[in-house]
């Protein structure tokens, strides 16, 4: 069995209290992947103490310096791709098409933030007194710590740590206890790379107490989460002053007008409802279809669902992988439970398949109306339900009647109502002709509502995230100038 250990100034290291755990294959539990350290207190202390000695050199290193050193990681996990992907698969679960498509996310995402340290642009703007000049430039917070989900576990933690790392910040890295090897992996090459040691340090521990420890540590000045809305709340509210940001859950909608392709949403339902088997945050749970469409869209649905196949993300036959464990299957059931018990109507699914791993059959609802639960709360897994609707004023009334706020997406025709759709869907993202999933690392990520706390990951929004905004004033007057009382005397 192979044991894998925590990364802390720049050297593997077991966990201090001895303690270990295990990680299964969850398309088939009884295959054990590792032995993976159980960080504690101490653990978690010796990493920042580590990240907080290596601040003042690395972000005193010039950024592009420390891009190349990001295109160095893009161009270490291209070669290892393949390899990294099957990892991701077997201890994920995702099929290996979207495993690719995870390191792949993470590929660009270094190259993207790279070239950012050519930018990290402030700007200028004239001053309200003569000879003065003003400008702001971009300072990093200091030591970040990084919270990350399972369900991309390479490509939000690059998401996250790219973007802080080119800002000149150092990181503690915590991945999802679910997902401890592919973090080992990715921080791996990281190390081989040439981060320098203390910049980045890998944590990798169970329990809320630990979690609890590294969000309140007085030398962590900035947090960055991923995950459970429940979770999130809780980070904020024992993080205290430090700054705080949160990518959290959702509800996304996906609706169907009169005029759309029909083929095309049916395509865009089944890739957002069941792709990493519905464990996104951007997945489609809720289908929203005017009504004259509704029967022929069960009926396309049901026809193409019937068809996909359970299994091995790592067999090429596999359209839908495992969920990630017993718990989150349980969970799964539980909603199939609730929306039957609401009066909504089981299209499909709502069955544990008889295979070894953490499979849920896809399950589609229909009949369904907008205050159930099934129609309120994330579920995570492989469950979508359907309502149908009158009209785009009441599509976009329903889109909107849930505590979350992160993707929508309107199929139509129409250009009035795929502005209308712009305009009044209360979400960070909004797809026209295309599903809930498939953000792209150059453009802002995030949502509104509770699905998080306002800010965005990508793109130059990502480079906010994790630095200050300095403000810079030079008198180049020679003499004592007053801003709001000189002004009054200067002459033209
Ligand atoms: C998530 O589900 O937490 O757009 C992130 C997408 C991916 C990112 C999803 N590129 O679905």
């Amino acid at each position: 069995m192979v044991e894998y250990k925590l990364f802390i100034n720049g050297k593997w290291v077991k966990a201090s209290s001895g303690k270990t755990f295990h990680r299964v294959n969850p398309a088939n539990p009884k295959e054990i992947l590792g032995t993976f350290q159980a960080a504690g207190k101490e653990d978690i202390n010796a990493a920042v103490d580590a990240a907080a000695d290596a601040f003042p050199k690395w972000s005193s290193f010039p950024a592009p310096r420390r891009g190349e050193i990001l295109l160095k990681i893009a161009h270490l996990l291209r070669e290892n791709k393949e390899s990294l992907a099957r990892a991701m698969t077997e201890e994920m679960g995702k099929v290996l098409v979207e495993a690719r498509g995870d390191v792949q996310e993470a590929i660009d995402v270094a190259e993207y933030m790279a070239g950012e340290g050519r930018r990290l642009f402030g700007y200028t703007t004239p001053s309200e007194l003569p000879n003065k000049f003003c400008m702001t430039v971009r300072r990093p917070i200091g030591v970040i710590a990084c919270i990350t989900p399972w369900n991309f576990p390479m490509a939000i933690p690059a998401w996250k740590i790219m973007a802080a790392l080119i800002s000149g910040n150092t990181v503690i890295y915590k991945p999802s206890s679910d997902t401890p090897r592919c973090a080992v992996k990715l921080v791996e090459i990281m190390d081989k790379a040439g981060v320098p040691k203390g910049v980045i340090n890998l944590v990798i521990g169970q329990g809320v107490e630990v979690g609890d420890h590294l969000v309140t540590h007085k030398t962590i000045r900035g947090i960055s989460f991923t995950g459970h809305r429940d979770t999130g709340k809780h980070i904020i509210g024992i993080a205290g002053l430090k700054r705080v940001s949160l990518e959290l859950g959702s509800k996304n909608a996906l609706v169907i007008m009169p005029d759309a392709d029909l083929d095309l949403a049916v395509d865009g339902i089944l890739w957002g409802a069941f792709g990493t088997t519905g464990q996104r945050c951007t997945a489609a749970s809720r289908v929203i279809v005017h009504k004259s469409l509704k029967k022929k869209l069960e009926k396309l649905l049901l026809e193409r669902t019937k068809k996909l196949k359970l299994g091995s993300g790592l067999s090429p036959k596999t359209d839908i992988g495992p969920l990630i464990n017993e718990a989150a299957q349980k969970k799964v059931h539980s909603y199939t439970e609730i929306g039957l018990k609401e009066g909504a109507k089981l299209l499909c699914g709502g069955r544990k398949p008889s295979l070894p791993g953490y499979f849920y059959e896809p399950t589609i609802f229909t009949d369904a109306t907008p205050h159930m639960r099934i129609m309120q709360e994330e579920i995570f897994g492989p469950t979508t339900s359907i309502v149908a609707v009158e009209d785009i004023n009441e599509a976009i009334e329903i889109t909107n009647n849930v505590d979350y706020g992160l993707v929508s997406s309107i199929y139509t025709q129409n250009i009035a109502n795929a502005f209308k759709a712009i305009e009044k869907c209360e979400t960070g993202i909004t797809y026209v002709n295309a599903s809930t999933i498939g953000a792209e690392v150059h453009l802002p990520f995030g949502g509104v509502k509770q699905s998080g706390n306002g800010h965005r990951e990508g793109g130059i929004e990502g480079i906010y995230e994790f630095t200050e905004t300095k403000t810079v004033y030079i008198d180049y007057s020679g003499k004592l100038q007053k801003a709001q009382i000189d002004i009054t005397t200067i002459k033209q």
